[in-house]
Protein backbone atom coordinates (compact mmCIF):
# COMPACT_ATOMS: atom_id res chain seq x y z
CA UNK A 1 0.00 0.00 0.00
CA UNK A 2 0.69 3.73 -0.57
CA UNK A 3 0.88 5.58 2.53
CA UNK A 4 0.66 9.24 0.81
CA UNK A 5 -2.69 8.01 -0.57
CA UNK A 6 -4.15 6.58 3.28
CA UNK A 7 -6.25 9.89 3.30
CA UNK A 8 -7.17 9.87 -0.08
CA UNK A 9 -9.22 6.37 0.43
CA UNK A 10 -10.08 7.03 3.75
CA UNK A 11 -11.61 10.10 2.64
CA UNK A 12 -14.58 8.50 0.14
CA UNK A 13 -15.83 11.75 -1.10
CA UNK A 14 -14.29 14.49 -3.14
CA UNK A 15 -15.63 17.97 -4.92
CA UNK A 16 -14.81 18.48 -8.29
CA UNK A 17 -15.36 22.12 -9.18
CA UNK A 18 -15.37 23.16 -12.67
CA UNK A 19 -15.34 26.39 -13.46
CA UNK A 20 -14.10 28.70 -15.87
CA UNK A 21 -14.58 31.45 -18.79
CA UNK A 22 -16.78 28.82 -20.31
CA UNK A 23 -19.07 28.96 -17.22
CA UNK A 24 -20.13 32.16 -18.96
CA UNK A 25 -21.50 30.93 -21.79
CA UNK A 26 -23.47 28.31 -20.60
CA UNK A 27 -23.31 26.05 -23.06
CA UNK A 28 -24.63 27.81 -25.90
CA UNK A 29 -22.77 29.51 -28.65
CA UNK A 30 -25.08 31.90 -30.75
CA UNK A 31 -27.64 29.85 -30.87
CA UNK A 32 -25.53 27.00 -31.38
CA UNK A 33 -27.95 23.74 -32.45
CA UNK A 34 -25.31 20.59 -30.86
CA UNK A 35 -24.52 17.78 -33.30
CA UNK A 36 -21.71 17.14 -31.57
CA UNK A 37 -20.89 13.78 -29.37
CA UNK A 38 -19.65 16.27 -26.95
CA UNK A 39 -21.57 18.38 -26.08
CA UNK A 40 -20.16 19.57 -22.54
CA UNK A 41 -20.39 23.14 -21.59
CA UNK A 42 -16.71 23.30 -20.87
CA UNK A 43 -15.59 22.47 -24.72
CA UNK A 44 -17.68 25.05 -25.73
CA UNK A 45 -14.44 26.84 -27.03
CA UNK A 46 -13.21 23.78 -29.16
CA UNK A 47 -16.49 22.64 -30.44
CA UNK A 48 -17.50 26.17 -32.29
CA UNK A 49 -13.94 27.33 -32.73
CA UNK A 50 -14.45 30.50 -30.88
CA UNK A 51 -11.90 33.32 -31.77
CA UNK A 52 -9.65 33.87 -28.50
CA UNK A 53 -10.06 37.61 -28.23
CA UNK A 54 -13.72 36.55 -28.42
CA UNK A 55 -13.74 34.19 -25.70
CA UNK A 56 -11.24 35.82 -23.60
CA UNK A 57 -13.63 38.66 -23.45
CA UNK A 58 -16.47 37.00 -21.81
CA UNK A 59 -15.22 37.55 -18.49
CA UNK A 60 -15.80 41.31 -18.79
CA UNK A 61 -19.21 40.26 -18.37
CA UNK A 62 -18.31 37.94 -14.94
CA UNK A 63 -19.88 39.19 -10.97
CA UNK A 64 -16.17 40.15 -9.30
CA UNK A 65 -17.82 41.05 -6.82
CA UNK A 66 -20.07 38.19 -6.20
CA UNK A 67 -17.97 35.32 -6.56
CA UNK A 68 -16.80 33.80 -3.75
CA UNK A 69 -15.12 30.47 -3.72
CA UNK A 70 -15.13 30.13 0.10
CA UNK A 71 -18.81 29.08 -0.43
CA UNK A 72 -17.78 25.76 -2.65
CA UNK A 73 -16.00 24.87 0.66
CA UNK A 74 -18.53 25.63 2.42
CA UNK A 75 -21.08 23.06 0.74
CA UNK A 76 -18.52 20.44 0.11
CA UNK A 77 -17.97 20.48 3.67
CA UNK A 78 -21.84 20.54 4.32
CA UNK A 79 -22.02 17.20 1.92
CA UNK A 80 -19.01 15.53 3.85
CA UNK A 81 -17.01 15.81 1.41
CA UNK A 82 -13.26 15.58 2.45
CA UNK A 83 -11.31 17.28 -0.41
CA UNK A 84 -12.06 19.60 -3.40
CA UNK A 85 -10.36 19.55 -6.86
CA UNK A 86 -10.42 23.11 -8.85
CA UNK A 87 -10.08 22.84 -12.49
CA UNK A 88 -6.70 25.79 -12.67
CA UNK A 89 -6.35 25.05 -16.06
CA UNK A 90 -9.18 23.20 -18.80
CA UNK A 91 -8.37 22.37 -22.32
CA UNK A 92 -9.18 26.01 -23.39
CA UNK A 93 -5.95 26.72 -21.77
CA UNK A 94 -6.75 29.41 -19.54
CA UNK A 95 -5.45 29.65 -15.79
CA UNK A 96 -7.31 30.68 -13.49
CA UNK A 97 -4.95 32.06 -11.16
CA UNK A 98 -2.50 35.02 -11.42
CA UNK A 99 0.14 33.39 -13.45
CA UNK A 100 3.31 34.99 -14.48
CA UNK A 101 3.94 32.01 -17.51
CA UNK A 102 2.22 34.16 -20.55
CA UNK A 103 -0.84 36.54 -20.08
CA UNK A 104 -3.45 33.91 -20.94
CA UNK A 105 -5.09 34.22 -17.21
CA UNK A 106 -6.94 35.71 -14.44
CA UNK A 107 -4.53 37.90 -13.34
CA UNK A 108 -4.53 39.88 -16.83
CA UNK A 109 -8.03 39.46 -17.34
CA UNK A 110 -9.72 40.27 -13.75
CA UNK A 111 -10.65 43.55 -12.53
CA UNK A 112 -10.12 43.96 -9.61
CA UNK A 113 -7.02 40.86 -9.93
CA UNK A 114 -8.30 37.83 -9.05
CA UNK A 115 -6.63 34.46 -8.38
CA UNK A 116 -9.03 31.70 -7.67
CA UNK A 117 -6.47 29.08 -6.88
CA UNK A 118 -5.30 31.75 -4.18
CA UNK A 119 -9.01 32.07 -2.76
CA UNK A 120 -10.04 28.29 -2.61
CA UNK A 121 -6.30 27.37 -0.82
CA UNK A 122 -7.22 30.25 1.70
CA UNK A 123 -10.65 28.81 2.32
CA UNK A 124 -9.67 25.27 2.33
CA UNK A 125 -7.20 26.15 4.90
CA UNK A 126 -9.75 28.08 7.02
CA UNK A 127 -12.29 25.07 6.94
CA UNK A 128 -10.04 22.25 7.45
CA UNK A 129 -10.18 21.38 3.22
CA UNK A 130 -7.92 19.48 1.35
CA UNK A 131 -6.89 20.92 -2.11
CA UNK A 132 -6.50 19.29 -5.57
CA UNK A 133 -5.60 20.90 -8.56
CA UNK A 134 -7.00 19.93 -11.82
CA UNK A 135 -4.69 20.90 -14.62
CA UNK A 136 -5.37 19.64 -18.52
CA UNK A 137 -1.42 19.12 -19.25
CA UNK A 138 -1.54 17.32 -22.38
CA UNK A 139 -4.51 19.24 -24.36
CA UNK A 140 -3.95 22.85 -24.52
CA UNK A 141 -6.28 24.30 -27.03
CA UNK A 142 -4.62 28.20 -26.84
CA UNK A 143 -1.57 27.60 -27.09
CA UNK A 144 0.00 27.25 -30.72
CA UNK A 145 1.93 23.84 -30.17
CA UNK A 146 -0.45 22.67 -27.76
CA UNK A 147 -2.19 19.55 -28.71
CA UNK A 148 -6.10 19.42 -29.91
CA UNK A 149 -7.72 17.12 -32.40
CA UNK A 150 -7.35 19.07 -35.56
CA UNK A 151 -4.01 20.48 -34.72
CA UNK A 152 -3.10 16.62 -34.67
CA UNK A 153 -4.95 16.31 -38.50
CA UNK A 154 -2.17 18.34 -39.67
CA UNK A 155 0.91 16.63 -37.70
CA UNK A 156 2.11 17.84 -34.54
CA UNK A 157 5.76 17.94 -34.76
CA UNK A 158 7.49 16.46 -31.15
CA UNK A 159 9.53 19.67 -31.15
CA UNK A 160 7.16 22.25 -31.25
CA UNK A 161 4.95 20.00 -28.85
CA UNK A 162 7.86 20.57 -26.23
CA UNK A 163 7.86 24.00 -26.52
CA UNK A 164 4.70 23.90 -24.98
CA UNK A 165 5.33 21.44 -22.50
CA UNK A 166 8.80 23.47 -21.35
CA UNK A 167 7.33 27.13 -21.59
CA UNK A 168 3.88 26.44 -20.24
CA UNK A 169 3.38 23.13 -18.05
CA UNK A 170 6.38 22.89 -16.35
CA UNK A 171 6.43 26.74 -15.21
CA UNK A 172 3.01 26.78 -14.71
CA UNK A 173 2.79 23.46 -12.64
CA UNK A 174 5.97 25.05 -10.54
CA UNK A 175 4.17 28.21 -9.76
CA UNK A 176 0.57 26.23 -8.91
CA UNK A 177 2.92 23.66 -6.88
CA UNK A 178 4.88 26.70 -4.83
CA UNK A 179 2.82 29.75 -4.19
CA UNK A 180 -0.43 28.40 -2.43
CA UNK A 181 0.49 25.98 0.43
CA UNK A 182 0.11 22.32 0.46
CA UNK A 183 -1.79 20.91 -2.69
CA UNK A 184 -2.88 17.21 -1.83
CA UNK A 185 -3.11 15.88 -5.62
CA UNK A 186 -3.19 16.86 -9.17
CA UNK A 187 -6.11 15.66 -11.28
CA UNK A 188 -4.32 15.04 -14.90
CA UNK A 189 -6.57 14.37 -17.68
CA UNK A 190 -5.23 12.67 -20.62
CA UNK A 191 -7.37 9.97 -21.57
CA UNK A 192 -4.93 7.52 -23.65
CA UNK A 193 -1.80 6.34 -23.32
CA UNK A 194 0.98 8.28 -23.85
CA UNK A 195 2.73 5.63 -26.76
CA UNK A 196 -0.74 6.61 -28.92
CA UNK A 197 0.05 10.56 -28.28
CA UNK A 198 2.70 12.91 -29.26
CA UNK A 199 3.59 13.97 -25.71
CA UNK A 200 6.41 11.09 -24.75
CA UNK A 201 7.23 9.40 -21.37
CA UNK A 202 10.17 11.53 -21.12
CA UNK A 203 8.23 14.57 -20.86
CA UNK A 204 4.96 12.75 -18.45
CA UNK A 205 8.33 11.55 -16.00
CA UNK A 206 9.94 15.46 -15.99
CA UNK A 207 6.59 16.26 -14.51
CA UNK A 208 6.34 13.75 -12.33
CA UNK A 209 9.58 14.56 -10.79
CA UNK A 210 8.59 17.98 -10.63
CA UNK A 211 6.25 17.23 -8.28
CA UNK A 212 7.63 14.52 -6.30
CA UNK A 213 10.52 17.82 -5.71
CA UNK A 214 8.14 20.00 -4.93
CA UNK A 215 5.44 18.83 -2.95
CA UNK A 216 6.62 15.19 -2.02
CA UNK A 217 2.55 14.43 -0.33
CA UNK A 218 1.04 15.48 -3.41
CA UNK A 219 -0.81 12.84 -5.00
CA UNK A 220 -1.15 11.71 -9.17
CA UNK A 221 -3.72 9.83 -10.95
CA UNK A 222 -3.24 7.57 -13.70
CA UNK A 223 -4.45 10.38 -16.08
CA UNK A 224 -1.76 11.29 -16.41
CA UNK A 225 -0.95 9.70 -19.04
CA UNK A 226 1.16 6.67 -17.38
CA UNK A 227 -0.95 3.40 -16.10
CA UNK A 228 -0.06 2.50 -12.61
CA UNK A 229 1.00 -1.29 -14.04
CA UNK A 230 3.78 0.62 -16.10
CA UNK A 231 4.81 2.89 -12.99
CA UNK A 232 3.70 1.91 -9.22
CA UNK A 233 4.72 5.13 -8.33
CA UNK A 234 1.18 6.54 -9.61
CA UNK A 235 -1.10 7.08 -6.88
CA UNK A 236 -4.42 6.64 -7.77
CA UNK A 237 -6.03 5.48 -10.87
CA UNK A 238 -9.70 7.44 -12.09
CA UNK A 239 -11.95 5.05 -13.33
CA UNK A 240 -15.28 5.84 -15.27
CA UNK A 241 -18.26 3.82 -14.28
CA UNK A 242 -18.15 1.40 -16.74
CA UNK A 243 -14.83 0.86 -15.59
CA UNK A 244 -15.77 -0.16 -11.93
CA UNK A 245 -14.92 -3.54 -12.82
CA UNK A 246 -11.35 -2.87 -12.30
CA UNK A 247 -11.71 -1.89 -8.70
CA UNK A 248 -11.50 -4.70 -7.23
CA UNK A 249 -7.71 -4.39 -7.55
CA UNK A 250 -5.41 -3.37 -4.80
CA UNK A 251 -5.05 0.22 -5.37
CA UNK A 252 -6.65 3.76 -4.46
CA UNK A 253 -8.93 4.53 -7.17
CA UNK A 254 -11.85 7.14 -7.84
CA UNK A 255 -14.18 7.94 -9.86
CA UNK A 256 -15.23 11.69 -11.33
CA UNK A 257 -19.23 12.18 -11.58
CA UNK A 258 -21.67 14.91 -12.28
CA UNK A 259 -25.14 15.12 -11.27
CA UNK A 260 -26.37 16.13 -14.38
CA UNK A 261 -24.78 15.58 -17.70
CA UNK A 262 -22.09 18.52 -18.69
CA UNK A 263 -19.01 19.44 -15.85
CA UNK A 264 -19.28 23.04 -16.63
CA UNK A 265 -22.54 24.91 -16.30
CA UNK A 266 -24.56 24.28 -18.98
CA UNK A 267 -27.70 26.21 -19.13
CA UNK A 268 -30.25 23.30 -20.73
CA UNK A 269 -29.33 20.84 -18.30
CA UNK A 270 -31.95 18.10 -17.77
CA UNK A 271 -30.73 15.13 -16.98
CA UNK A 272 -30.60 15.61 -13.12
CA UNK A 273 -29.97 12.01 -11.52
CA UNK A 274 -31.77 11.87 -8.02
CA UNK A 275 -29.88 12.08 -4.26
CA UNK A 276 -30.78 8.32 -3.97
CA UNK A 277 -28.87 7.57 -7.19
CA UNK A 278 -26.04 9.79 -6.11
CA UNK A 279 -26.18 7.90 -2.96
CA UNK A 280 -26.19 4.95 -4.31
CA UNK A 281 -23.62 5.66 -6.42
CA UNK A 282 -21.18 6.76 -3.28
CA UNK A 283 -21.64 3.56 -1.33
CA UNK A 284 -21.28 1.40 -4.51
CA UNK A 285 -17.67 2.86 -4.96
CA UNK A 286 -16.93 2.80 -0.78
CA UNK A 287 -17.79 -0.56 -0.73
CA UNK A 288 -15.23 -1.59 -3.45
CA UNK A 289 -12.60 0.58 -1.30
CA UNK A 290 -12.40 3.64 -3.68
CA UNK A 291 -13.78 7.35 -3.66
CA UNK A 292 -16.36 9.25 -5.58
CA UNK A 293 -15.95 13.24 -6.67
CA UNK A 294 -18.84 14.53 -7.33
CA UNK A 295 -18.91 17.38 -9.50
CA UNK A 296 -20.51 20.99 -9.06
CA UNK A 297 -20.74 23.46 -12.44
CA UNK A 298 -21.31 27.02 -10.57
CA UNK A 299 -22.30 29.79 -12.73
CA UNK A 300 -20.19 32.25 -13.66
CA UNK A 301 -21.10 34.41 -10.49
CA UNK A 302 -20.01 31.58 -8.17
CA UNK A 303 -23.45 30.45 -8.03
CA UNK A 304 -23.78 26.83 -7.86
CA UNK A 305 -27.12 26.01 -9.24
CA UNK A 306 -29.36 24.97 -6.93
CA UNK A 307 -30.29 20.97 -8.62
CA UNK A 308 -27.05 20.41 -7.18
CA UNK A 309 -26.83 22.37 -3.60
CA UNK A 310 -30.11 20.78 -2.76
CA UNK A 311 -28.37 17.21 -3.75
CA UNK A 312 -24.94 17.92 -1.60
CA UNK A 313 -26.99 19.36 1.19
CA UNK A 314 -29.59 15.73 0.85
CA UNK A 315 -26.16 13.86 0.86
CA UNK A 316 -24.30 15.83 3.49
CA UNK A 317 -27.76 15.12 5.83
CA UNK A 318 -27.52 11.44 4.94
CA UNK A 319 -23.91 10.79 5.57
CA UNK A 320 -24.39 12.40 8.81
CA UNK A 321 -26.80 9.87 10.12
CA UNK A 322 -24.87 6.68 8.87
CA UNK A 323 -21.45 7.73 7.52
CA UNK A 324 -18.70 7.15 9.64
CA UNK A 325 -17.65 10.69 10.43
C1 LIG B 1 -12.65 14.88 -19.36
C2 LIG B 1 -12.68 16.29 -19.91
O1 LIG B 1 -12.55 16.28 -21.30
C3 LIG B 1 -14.01 16.87 -19.47
O2 LIG B 1 -14.18 18.15 -19.99
C4 LIG B 1 -14.06 16.86 -17.96
O3 LIG B 1 -13.08 17.74 -17.43
C5 LIG B 1 -13.84 15.46 -17.41
C6 LIG B 1 -13.75 15.38 -15.93
O4 LIG B 1 -12.66 14.92 -17.95
O5 LIG B 1 -11.57 14.20 -19.81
Amino acid sequence: TNPRAEWFTDSRFGMFIHWGIYSGIEGIWKGEKIRHDNDYAEWIYYRNRIDKQEYVKILDRFKWNDINPEEWVILAKKAGMKYVTFTAKHHDGFALWDSKVGNYDLGDHSKPKRDIVKELAEACAKHDMKLGLYYSHWVDWEHPHGWDHSREIYGLSEDKYDEYWQDKVIPQMRELLTNYGEISLIWFDMWIHHSEAVVTKKQLLQLKSLIRELQPGCLINSRLGLSIEEDSDIDYKTLLDNQLGESKENFPWQTPATVAHSWGFHAMENQWKSTSTLLNNLIGNVSLNGNMMLNIGPRANGEVPHEIAQRLNEMGQWLLVNGNS
